[in-house]
């Protein structure tokens, strides 16, 4: 995840260890690692809905096919985060017995406002975190976080994730909550392991 104001020299290591990778890629035929752990969110009830994205340069992702749907029910978002690559597209459905809207401030669109069982698509084709508000329910609040990797995952109600079919190398971890800054840590995947983190969100 790019931000501004931080280095854009993120990948020194990885960089290095590519340059040296012998010619034919012998990496890519090891078989893959899992990622997976726990994030703590500091000073928050639940550890859920924090992000995890396993990051490196140059990773190929491929959008769904499908729209990736948010539900917008009981005037809520459903999911309140969702994960996907840039080219996804995601399909807003409203489902309760009034008109929503959304809009973002960050995505500077505003999709306008459409009745009971109506959707819109939205694709979103660059990376970054995207509030997503209604502009008739102050109240309703979703976040669609866009990252360069098919290795992601969003925490579970014990703030446990899982990411399977990692190749083995060296990535940059990126772990964040909506109420915090995030953080990152350079892992390195080995060829079938398990490699288990205790990421901490305190900042
Ligand atoms: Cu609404």
């Amino acid at each position: 995840m790019r931000f501004p104001g931080k280095t854009t020299m993120r990948y020194p290591t990885l960089l290095l260890a590519l340059a040296l990778a012998p010619v034919g890629g012998v990496w890519a035929a090891e078989t893959p690692g899992t990622v997976r752990g726990t994030v703590t969110v500091t000073k928050q009830k639940t550890n859920a809905n924090a992000v995890v994205s396993i990051e490196a340069p140059g990773l190929a992702f491929t959008p769904p096919a499908e729209p990736v749907r948010i539900d917008q029910k009981g005037f809520r978002f459903i999911p309140h985060i969702t994960l996907v690559v840039p080219g996804t597209t995601i399909r807003f459905l409203n489902n309760d017995p009034e008109p929503h809207n959304v809009y973002s401030p960050e995505g500077r669109y505003n999709l306008g406002t459409w009745p009971t069982g109506e959707t819109r698509d939205h694709v979103f084709d660059k990376p970054g975190i995207f509030t997503q508000l209604c502009n008739i329910h102050p109240d309703m609040l979703a976040y669609v976080v866009v990252v360069e990797t098919p290795y992601f995952a969003v925490t579970d109600a014990d703030g446990r994730f899982e990411v399977k079919g990692v190749p083995p190398g060296k990535y940059l971890v990126w772990a964040w909550h909506e109420k915090k800054d995030g953080l990152e840590r350079e892992i390195t995947v080995e060829a079938g392991q398990v490699l288990d983190l205790d990421l901490v969100i305190e900042r």
